[in-house]
């Protein structure tokens, strides 16, 4: 069963979209379980994309309408935790071919939100420019978002170069967007792979306690 938003979304009723995540935000309910109906929406726009009921003009609407209902969504999230005390360093990045941004933004707002430090290099990113900046930010992870399956050899190209810079096991490498899988995950040699932006800041959180847990007993 779809949620009236998440329908009103589908059938790109922009004002009726708005005017509900505005009201249900005002009431206090939370903000994930909002975007949550709106990701699905957005699941279902792509649905119809790929059997031909919507076509390229419906997706643009989509996802403006998307953006729009984030827009209102993200001061709702949180409080940013305080400026200086970072806990890791993340560079984020959509590959070659692929100029689909609106998960990896919400990626980044829910790491920042977490003290966690986004090196954002955009859409459209060729590999060479992620392997230099691996070596020049030195971060401890690297996140691809992909929407296109034209991405997976890029992200590999990514991960076989910093294997061979001898750069690979410093830092933990996480893919995502709705197309990808454990399978993707494998084949590009990946740590770590999900479709729930939640589920990734999750994942940097554990091995940042982790760290710290193994600093405190001698470790690294
Ligand atoms: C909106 C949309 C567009 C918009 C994008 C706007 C934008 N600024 O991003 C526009 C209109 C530009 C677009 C264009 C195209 N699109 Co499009 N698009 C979509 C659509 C409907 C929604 C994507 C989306 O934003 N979802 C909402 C976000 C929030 O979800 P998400 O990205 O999955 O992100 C969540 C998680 O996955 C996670 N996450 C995301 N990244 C990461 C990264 C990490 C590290 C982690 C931990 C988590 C994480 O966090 C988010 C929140 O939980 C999808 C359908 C679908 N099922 O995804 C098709 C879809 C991705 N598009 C598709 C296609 C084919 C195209 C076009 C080629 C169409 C064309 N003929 O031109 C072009 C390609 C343009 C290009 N070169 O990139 C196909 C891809 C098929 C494939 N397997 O390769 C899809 C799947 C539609 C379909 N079913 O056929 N598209």
């Amino acid at each position: 069963m779809t949620s009236n938003l998440t329908n009103n979304l589908i059938e790109l009723e922009h004002d009726k979209v708005l005017a509900e995540v505005k009201e249900r935000l005002s009431q206090g309910e939370d903000p994930m379980k909002i975007f949550s109906e709106c990701k699905n929406g957005m699941e279902l726009v792509g649905e119809r994309y790929k059997n031909k009921e919507y076509f390229l003009a419906e997706l643009m609407l989509s996802g403006e309408l998307f953006r729009e209902s984030m827009e209102l969504i993200e001061p709702y999230l949180g409080e940013k935790k305080t400026e200086g005390d970072i806990k890791g360093k993340i560079i984020l990045a959509t590959l070659q071919g692929d100029i689909h941004d609106l998960g990896k933004n919400i990626l980044a707002t829910l790491l920042k939100l977490e003290d966690i430090k986004v090196y954002d290099l955009g859409v459209d990113v060729s590999p060479d420019i992620v392997v230099e900046k691996v070596k020049e930010i030195q971060p401890d992870f690297l996140g691809f978002s992909s929407l296109l399956t034209i991405t997976f050899d890029p992200m590999k190209k990514v991960i076989d170069k910093l294997k061979e810079a001898g750069l690979r096991d410093k830092l933990k490498i996480m893919v995502g967007g709705g197309i990808t899988t454990t399978l993707v995950k494998d084949y590009i040699g990946a740590d770590f792979q999900t479709i729930d932006a939640m589920e990734g800041v999750q994942y940097c959180l554990e091995i940042i306690k982790a760290r710290v847990v193994i600093k405190a007993r001698g470790g690294i």
